[in-house]
């Protein structure tokens, strides 16, 4: 018995550069697509933990049919929410990842007919883990949908990614625009809203 999942999802892989002329574009690699809760964990099972990749690596679990990348036409207007591990040693990344993992394919993260949320990603840095939640818009006002309301929307998405991250109140999740990051480097993004 297979149980479908409301969406089919691709993950995607950054391999860490080997030389100096490698860009972004060579270093990431579709790896594979999947429909079912079945097909997810035979595959999570049959790939390396994030806590042995290697450093500048990337998973990406993305919406069939979305890149990983802020050029694709779906994410160009959109932004992350994301958080930094910065113990490395003291955080379980697996076991967050994976929570994270699950509640979008599990559909958690957002109301149906939001179609908000385009995927998940888990970076491996020198200095901290990463995990981002890339949305379709940055709380502007989109067809039926006022400032407000979409405003509200990408907080109540920011909202639970937090609780899927298992953070305290006080650890403070950014979100930030992909052309804000794209101009001025992921680290010297701002925060446009925080939960
Ligand atoms: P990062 O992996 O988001 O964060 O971006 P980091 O600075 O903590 O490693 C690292 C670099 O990868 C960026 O400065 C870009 O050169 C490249 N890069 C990352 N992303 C997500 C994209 C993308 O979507 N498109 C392009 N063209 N380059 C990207």
């Amino acid at each position: 018995v297979k149980h479908p999942l409301m969406n089919t999802w691709t993950l995607w892989f950054t391999k860490p550069p080997s030389g100096k002329g490698d860009n972004w574009n060579e270093l990431l690699k579709e790896v594979i697509s999947f429909e079912s809760v079945e097909e997810f964990w035979g595959i999570y099972n049959n790939i390396t933990p994030t806590s042995e990749l290697a450093l500048k690596s990337d998973y990406h679990l993305f919406k069939k049919g979305v890149r990983p990348e802020w050029e694709d036409v779906q994410n160009k207007h959109g932004g992350k929410w994301a958080y930094q591990f910065k113990d490395k040693k003291a955080v379980n990344i697996d076991a967050l990842w994976l929570h994270v993992m699950l509640a979008a394919i599990g559909e958690n993260l957002e109301d149906e007919d939001d179609n908000e949320v385009m995927g998940v990603v888990v970076n491996v840095r020198r200095g901290f883990y990463r995990i981002g939640l890339w949305t379709r818009t940055v709380g502007k006002a989109q067809g039926k949908t006022s400032p407000e309301q979409g405003k509200e929307m990408l907080l109540k998405i920011g909202r639970r990614f937090k609780a899927a991250l298992q953070l305290k109140d006080n650890e403070q999740v950014e979100f930030s625009g992909h052309t804000d990051s794209a101009h001025a480097g992921s680290t010297r993004a701002k925060a446009k809203f925080v939960v």
